[in-house]
């Protein structure tokens, strides 16, 4: 899966993405990254990617031309992928859209908002608008991070090992809803619960579903 950022900020990205599971799944070849500078699209001397509203009102908006400019360039390099624009007022990410995409496996071509906005008609080349969570970040380069973060790890083969249909039948890819220990068995007092080291299977399996909450989709 080739994922496309295209930022104002991509010096943001690698540090997250090219660490730890999210660097394993490049390695492998699962995924490709690359990082789009929207600047490089600016207009003018000055590189210029942004503007004041018609009509008034504070701050400033990114203009349309650079981000149509980066947004071709990236579906020359991936003609199927989907455009995803970073925005609070997108849909909120879900665990079963991220298994979604996961599944889909398309390229994903993402735009992160900065500055007070964007220009609406930006809009027209995006097929989904993605929020994380109803608050308001300066940017969305962290809320993409979140987005590749949900959506790669779910990606076949990424995680070591594990097949994704075994994956799908653990709690539909999440082990966060019940608590789990590991050694020593009493800490500063604090002792594992006797059904975990019981060795009945049965009887754990009951445990944690009685502590599971209901699952979040
Ligand atoms: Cl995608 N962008 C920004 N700027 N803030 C957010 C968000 C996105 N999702 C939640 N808050």
């Amino acid at each position: 899966m080739k994922i496309q950022i295209i930022s104002l900020f991509p010096e943001m990205f690698a540090p997250v993405l090219e660490t730890s599971m999210l660097w394993k799944a490049k390695d492998k070849g699962v995924v490709e990254y690359e990082y789009i500078n929207l600047r490089t699209y600016g207009l003018g001397p000055r590189k210029t990617v942004d503007d004041t509203p018609y009509g008034g009102g504070d701050g400033m908006l990114l203009k349309p031309e650079p981000l149509f400019a980066a947004v071709e360039h990236a579906k020359i390099q991936d003609p199927e992928a989907f455009v995803y624009l970073m925005t609070p007022r997108g849909e909120r990410l879900m665990q079963k859209r991220a298994r979604e995409l996961a599944q889909e496996g398309k390229g994903m071509i993402i735009i992160c908002g900065r500055y007070e906005g964007y220009d609406e008609r930006i809009t027209t080349l995006v097929d989904r608008q993605v929020s994380i969570g109803d608050y308001v970040l300066t940017g969305g380069e962290l809320p993409a991070m979140v987005l590749i973060d949900a959506v790669v790890r779910l990606i076949p083969g990424v995680l070591g090992g594990e097949k994704s249909a075994e994956i799908e039948s653990f709690s539909h890819g999440d082990n966060l809803e019940f608590p789990q220990y590991t050694r020593p068995e009493d800490f500063r007092g604090m002792k594992v619960p006797e059904v975990l080291l019981s060795g009945n299977h049965a009887e754990i399996e009951k445990w944690r579903q009685a502590q599971s909450g209901s699952q979040k989709e």
